[in-house]
C-alpha cells in the first residue's frame, strides 16, 4: 500500500507530502490579477537567531497563515510574504558569541528558520523573500537614505547620544528604557558625538494624524500618542526681581496662573548660577551637585518619592499680578523639557502639591468643583476653557507670553558604531563637506572584516577596512566613506513595500506593483515593536509618501499584536529548576524525580528556567497541524498564556476522531458512513446539516474577527454531530474539511484528495452557510382566548410578546371571535403561553 494511503493518522507522512506539494506546484505564488481583489497579510519578519524558532514565532504565523488561506478561498489575490531581518545588533552579538562572521552565522540560522517554518505547513509566497543583509535589498535602503538626505531630513550634528560602553555604540532614544539598553540591560551613558540624525520631529504632527486613519490596537495608538507626546500650551515669561534676566516655563494649563504660589528650575537651569543670592550659593551647589550625579533615570522615576529642592532665594515676579514668587531649584523639573523650569500650582498639579506640602508652601485653589474660576481676579467665574483663552489674550498682549505646541518625540538618532548594518552611502571631502554617492554607485558594499569586534574608544569598526575606508573621485583625489553604519531598523522601515516587487534591480519597487498591493491590510506581530519599528517605518512611508514613491500615507491599515507565550516553570526550595517531563504530579502537587516538592510559576520562556518549548519537538510527536490548532486554541490572539503540552495531545486527539470518522481503518480508503452525493440519503439529515452550516456560519465570522480560538471550538462542536450520525453525506463532510483547512491545512487537503479531488483545495471556494439552516430552536407556544386554548405553534426560543400577538391576531381560529369582543387584556409567558382575556362588545381587536 502506498504511503497516500495510510490509514492511520500519520501527521509525519502526510504533512511532508503536502509541503512538497505546494513547493512543486508554487501553490502560494502570488501575481498581479487586477480582476481580483487583492489583501495583503504581514507578518513582523524575524531576526534569525541562533535559538530557531521558539513557540511564540507560530502563533502570529498560524494567524496570518488562517486569513491568508481564509482570503484566497474568499476569491482574494493575497500577498503573503515572509524574509529575514539580519542586520543589526542582536545578529552580530550572536556572531561574536560564537566567533563566526555575522554574514556566515545569519545564512546559518536562516537555514534552520526556513526549515522549521517550512515544517509547519504556512503559505508564505518563497519567491519574494527577502534578506535586509543582502547588497540587492540594501542597494535600496541607501537609496531610500539618499533621498531622505536630498529632502533634507537627514543631517550630521553634536549631539549628546546614549553611549552604551558594553556594546561599543549609540543607541537610539527608543533603545534606551530607564537609562539601559533594552536587549541586554547594559547601563547607558551620555556623550557628544557627530551624528547622523533624521528629523522625524518634522513629521510629529503627521504622525500624530494618522493614527487615526487606521485600524490599530488603542493600545498601540496611545503608545505612540505618548512618545510622540504632543503638548499645546503657552510659554510664560517670568520677571526676575532685581535682575534683566527673565525666568520662561512651559505650561499647558494656563488657566491656573492665579494659583502658582513657586516657580522651579531644574538644576541644570543655566540662569541658576546668576539668580541664587549669596545666603543660598552654598546649599544650591551642593543640591546641584548631588543630583546631577543622579542619573535621569532615579530622578525621573520617583513619581511616588518625596520632591526635593532648596530655595534659591531669588524671586520671580508675578506676569498679571506682580506678586513676589520664590524660585526653587528641584531635581522634579526636568533640564531637556520645555524651559527646564516649571510654575509651582500645588492647587491643582499632583508633582507640584507634593513638592509644596514637603517644602510649606502655599496651596491656591484657582478652579471649583463646577469647573470655573476662583481667585483669579477679572477671571473668576469663567469655565476652564474660556479662562484659557482669556488669560492666554492677556498673556499675549502683553508680551508676558506665546501659544505654543510642543512634542515629546526628538530625532532619531540614525549612526552606530557598529559593523554590521547598512554602510551610509555618502562620503567626505577635506573640508568634512557631505557628498551623496550616485545610484550607479550603490550598493556601497559592507567590506568584509576579519574584525569586526566594537572598538573601546567608539571609533568604528569599518575604520579596520582601510582600503575600503579612503576613496577618490575625479573631482576629489581624496575622499574619506562614513565608517558608522545604520541601524537595526533601517531595514524594516521599508521591507514590506520590497515584497511587492522583490527582485527589481532598477528600482526599490515598480510603482505599477506598489499601486496593487497597495496597503498592508492586516499586520501581525508582538506589542514589543509597538513604538520602534513602526514608528520609525511610518515615518519613512510618509517620506516615500511626499517623494511620490506610494500611494498611501500610512503603510498599515490594520494591525494586530499577539499575546506572549509563557512557559510553566518547576523548581526545588535549593531554586533548582526541572524540566516539566521530570516532573511527577500527584493530587495536584508537583514532585521532582527524587520526590522532592516543586514550586510552579507561570513565566518567560527561558532556557535558563527549563521551561522553553521547542516547535520542532512539538512537530516531532503530534504534527504541524496540532501545532498550529493548538497555537490558535490556547486562547485569544492577543492574550499572554502559558504554553501547556496536555492542550497540544487535547488538539491531536480531535483531528485523529476526524480522522478515524472519515478513514477506513483497514483500507485506508474513505470510510463507508461517508456517502457519496448522488446517494440521495443527503437531504435525510436535517441535523448534520444545521450542524455544518452553523458551523460555517461562526467560522467564517470568528476569522473575519480574528477570534480562532473560538472558531476552533465551533468545529469541535460540529464534529461531536458528525459523531452521532450513522452517515454523512459527503456533501457536507467537505464543507466541514473546507473550513478547516486554513487551520490544519496537512489533513484536509489529504481527506479532500481521498474523497476524490484532483486539486489542491488551497483555491476551492469558501462554503456559504445556508441561513435557513440557522433560526433558533423552535417551541411550541400555546395560545388561549379566556384560558382556553385555541390552537398551537411553533415558535423561536426569543419570540416577543408583540410578535405573538400577530401570530395570534392574524390566525384563521381567532378571527370570528376577534371580530365580535373587545380585548381586555394579554397575560404572556414567554415561550409557553400567549392568553387573550377577551369580552363581548366594544371596540374590535384590530383596532388597539
Ligand atoms: C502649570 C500646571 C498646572 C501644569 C497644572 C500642569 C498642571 P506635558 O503635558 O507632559 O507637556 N512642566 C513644564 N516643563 C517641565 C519640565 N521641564 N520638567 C517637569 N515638568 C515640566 O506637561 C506639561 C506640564 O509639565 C506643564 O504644565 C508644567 O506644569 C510641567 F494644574 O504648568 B504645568
Amino acid at each position: 500500500m502506498s504511503h497516500q494511503h495510510t490509514s492511520l493518522y500519520t501527521p509525519s507522512l502526510i504533512e511532508k507530502k503536502w509541503q512538497d506539494y505546494w513547493e512543486e506546484h508554487k501553490t502560494f505564488a502570488s501575481h498581479i490579477d487586477p480582476s481580483k481583489p487583492k489583501y495583503y497579510i504581514l507578518d513582523m519578519f524575524p531576526y534569525p537567531s541562533g535559538a530557531g524558532l521558539h513557540v511564540g514565532h507560530p502563533e502570529g504565523y498560524t494567524a496570518t497563515d488562517i486569513v491568508a488561506r481564509f482570503k484566497r478561498m474568499k476569491g482574494f489575490n493575497v500577498l503573503h510574504p515572509m524574509g529575514w531581518d539580519a542586520f543589526g545588533l542582536p545578529a552580530e552579538r550572536a556572531a561574536l558569541r560564537d566567533n563566526t562572521h555575522p554574514a556566515v552565522i545569519t545564512q546559518k540560522n536562516i537555514a534552520t528558520f526556513k526549515r522549521q517554518i517550512k515544517a509547519l505547513g504556512l503559505s508564505y509566497d518563497w519567491s519574494r523573500e527577502i534578506l535586509t543583509s543582502d547588497p540587492s535589498y540594501y542597494k535600496w535602503t541607501q537609496w531610500i537614505f539618499l533621498k531622505i538626505y536630498e529632502k533634507g531630513l537627514a543631517y550630521l550634528a553634536d549631539v549628546p547620544v546614549n553611549w552604551c560602553p558594553a556594546q561599543g555604540t549609540v543607541l537610539a532614544n527608543e533603545e534606551v528604557v530607564d537609562g539601559r539598553y533594552v536587549e541586554t540591560g547594559d547601563p547607558v551613558e551620555k556623550r557628544v558625538m557627530r551624528q547622523w540624525m533624521l528629523r522625524i520631529t518634522d513629521y510629529a504632527e503627521r504622525l500624530l494624524e494618522g493614527l487615526s486613519t487606521v485600524d490599530w490596537p488603542l493600545n498601540v495608538v496611545e503608545m505612540q500618542k505618548n512618545w510622540i507626546g504632543k503638548s499645546s500650551g503657552m510659554d510664560v515669561c517670568f520677571s526676575i526681581e532685581g535682575s534683566a534676566q527673565e525666568l520662561w516655563v512651559f505650561t499647558t494649563r494656563p488657566e491656573t496662573l492665579f494659583g502658582v504660589t513657586f516657580c522651579a528650575v531644574a538644576p541644570e537651569h543655566p540662569l541658576l548660577e546668576e539668580i541664587v543670592v549669596p545666603s543660598c550659593r552654598e546649599a544650591v551647589q551642593r543640591y546641584c551637585q548631588k543630583t546631577k550625579a543622579l542619573s535621569d533615570k532615579t530622578r525621573q522615576t520617583q513619581a511616588g518619592k518625596t520632591k526635593t529642592g532648596v530655595p534659591t532665594g531669588a524671586y520671580a515676579l508675578h506676569p498679571l499680578t506682580g506678586d513676589k514668587i520664590p524660585i526653587w531649584v528641584a531635581d522634579y523639573v526636568r533640564h531637556d523639557y520645555g524651559w527646564g523650569a516649571v510654575m509651582g500650582v500645588p492647587g491643582h498639579d499632583l508633582r507640584d502639591e507634593a513638592f509644596a506640602t514637603t517644602y510649606r508652601l502655599p496651596l491656591i485653589k484657582v478652579i471649583n468643583e463646577g469647573g470655573a474660576l476662583v481667585a483669579s481676579r477679572e477671571y473668576n467665574g469663567l469655565k476652564v476653557q474660556k479662562a484659557r483663552q482669556c488669560i492666554g489674550d492677556a498673556l499675549e498682549k502683553q508680551e508676558k507670553g506665546t501659544r505654543k505646541t510642543t512634542y515629546k518625540l526628538r530625532d532619531w538618532l540614525f549612526s552606530r558604531q557598529r559593523y554590521w548594518g547598512e554602510p551610509f552611502p555618502v562620503v567626505y571631502d577635506n573640508a568634512q563637506n557631505v557628498i551623496c554617492l550616485s545610484e550607479k554607485e550603490l550598493p556601497l558594499v559592507l567590506p568584509d572584516l576579519d574584525d569586526f569586534h566594537p572598538t573601546k574608544d567608539g571609533a568604528p569598526p569599518l575604520g579596520r577596512a582601510t582600503h575600503w575606508a579612503h576613496t577618490s573621485s575625479s573631482d576629489h583625489p581624496l575622499l574619506k566613506r562614513e565608517l558608522n553604519t545604520m541601524p537595526q531598523w533601517a531595514g524594516s522601515c521599508w521591507y514590506y513595500l520590497r515584497y511587492m516587487d522583490p527582485s527589481n534591480s532598477q528600482k526599490p519597487f515598480d510603482p505599477k506593483n506598489e499601486q496593487y498591493w497597495g496597503q498592508v491590510d492586516l499586520y501581525v506581530g508582538g506589542l514589543e515593536h509597538a513604538v520602534s519599528h513602526l514608528l520609525y517605518a511610518r515615518f519613512w512611508h510618509k517620506v516615500l509618501f511626499d517623494c511620490g514613491l506610494v500611494s498611501h500615507d500610512e503603510p498599515f491599515k490594520k494591525l494586530f499584536n499577539q499575546g506572549m507565550i509563557l512557559g510553566v516553570s518547576y523548581r526545588d526550595a535549593q531554586g533548582k529548576y526541572y524540566p516539566s517531563h521530570d516532573v511527577v504530579e500527584k493530587d495536584g502537587a508537583f514532585y521532582s524525580p527524587k520526590g522532592l516538592p516543586l514550586t510552579s510559576a507561570v513565566e518567560k520562556m527561558s532556557k535558563s528556567k527549563l521551561n522553553v518549548t521547542n516547535p520542532d519537538d512539538v512537530v516531532k510527536v503530534y504534527g504541524a497541524d496540532s501545532l498550529r490548532l493548538y497555537e490558535m486554541f490556547m486562547g485569544p490572539l492577543e492574550a499572554t498564556k502559558p504554553w501547556q503540552t496536555k492542550g497540544v495531545k487535547g488538539v491531536n486527539h480531535f483531528l485523529k476522531r476526524l480522522w478515524r470518522l472519515a478513514i477506513d481503518e483497514k483500507t485506508g480508503a474513505i470510510a463507508s458512513a461517508i456517502t457519496p452525493h448522488e446517494s440521495g440519503r443527503e437531504s435525510c439529515e436535517p441535523f448534520l446539516l444545521k450542524a455544518v452550516n452553523r458551523a460555517i456560519f461562526d467560522v467564517t465570522n470568528a476569522i473575519e474577527a480574528l477570534k480562532f480560538n473560538t472558531a476552533i471550538s465551533h468545529m469541535m462542536t460540529c464534529l461531536n454531530v458528525f459523531k452521532t450520525a450513522p452517515f454523512i453525506p459527503q456533501h457536507t463532510f467537505e464543507k466541514f474539511i473546507l473550513i478547516l483547512s486554513p487551520f490544519a491545512p496537512h489533513i484536509a487537503e489529504e481527506l479532500w484528495q481521498r474523497l476524490g479531488h484532483k486539486d489542491s483545495l488551497a483555491y476551492h471556494p469558501w462554503p456559504c452557510a445556508d441561513t435557513a439552516y440557522l433560526a433558533e430552536d423552535r417551541l411550541t407556544m400555546v395560545f388561549c382566548i379566556n384560558g382556553k386554548k385555541v390552537f398551537s405553534s411553533p415558535v423561536a426560543d426569543c419570540l416577543s410578546q408583540e410578535a405573538a400577538t400577530k401570530i395570534f391576531q392574524t390566525h384563521p381560529k381567532t378571527q370570528e371571535r376577534l371580530a365580535q369582543n373587545h380585548l381586555e387584556k394579554i397575560i404572556f409567558v414567554p415561550k409557553k403561553l400567549f392568553n387573550a382575556i377577551l369580552s363581548p362588545g366594544g371596540k374590535p381587536f384590530s383596532s388597539l
